[in-house]
């Protein structure tokens, strides 16, 4: 008979967790009376979600998107990654300064972000790009710190850093490409914030017929 007692407690636990993760109560902290996501796990299997944001700063009616240019011109989807470019096949030269930018997320203590980032093409490669911390207001992004900036790597890495030093604020992450022109193309996955680091292997780039740099 214990074991039975045991066992219901046991699914009575179950149903108390299973309870306050359908409320959300992770996200009920001190602090966050916009009741802000706090976590964040986003692997663009569907595009560019529509509840982040897509400023193409420079104007030049190029921004983050989720195919590549074939050198006829043809968009190529890309499969679960976005990109941005600094050169674009079938355009040619771009000064982009294009930032893509999370939902608005309340920072808890010991938070990190990772993502990936790499190249599209292992021979035109260093494109250059900073991950900012800010808001958004009227279309424009304000920042209040830089977390990254750098160009790529050859290679495709991870990046974790910690947004400790923002616990407590609401704010949106941004992810800017700018300050190159006639590199190529760079792309972007896997962004994740939460407490808990995890081990993780970058996504290499894809590898797509007819797209590499046409010179
Ligand atoms: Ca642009
Ligand atoms: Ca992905």
């Amino acid at each position: 008979m214990k074991k039975v007692y045991r066992f219901l407690a046991l699914v009575a636990n179950a149903c108390v967790m299973t309870v306050m993760v359908a409320c959300g109560g992770d996200d009920k902290v001190p602090g966050n009376t916009e009741n802000l996501p706090t976590t964040l796990s986003e692997k663009f299997d569907n595009g560019i979600p529509s509840d982040w944001t897509n400023i193409d700063a420079d104007g030049d009616g190029r921004a983050w998107q989720d195919y590549i240019l074939d050198v006829a011109g043809n968009h190529i989807s890309l499969d679960g990654q976005v990109c941005s470019g600094s050169y674009l096949n079938s355009i040619g030269a771009l000064e982009p300064d294009n930032y893509l930018i999370t939902p608005k997320l309340y920072i808890k203590a010991g938070a990190t972000l990772s993502y990936d980032v790499a190249p599209f093409d292992t021979i035109y490669y260093p494109d250059h790009y900073a991950v900012l911390v800010g808001t958004i207001e009227d279309g424009v992004f304000n920042p209040v710190g830089t977390l990254v900036e750098e160009d790529c790597s050859q290679a495709a890495v991870t990046r974790t850093v910690s947004l400790n030093e923002y616990k407590g604020q609401s704010l949106n992450i941004a992810f800017r490409h700018y300050n190159c022109t006639d590199v190529y193309v760079m792309t972007l996955d896997n962004v994740t914030v939460g407490t808990g680091a995890k081990a993780h292997v970058a996504t290499e780039p894809q590898k797509l017929q007819n797209t590499n740099k046409e010179k």
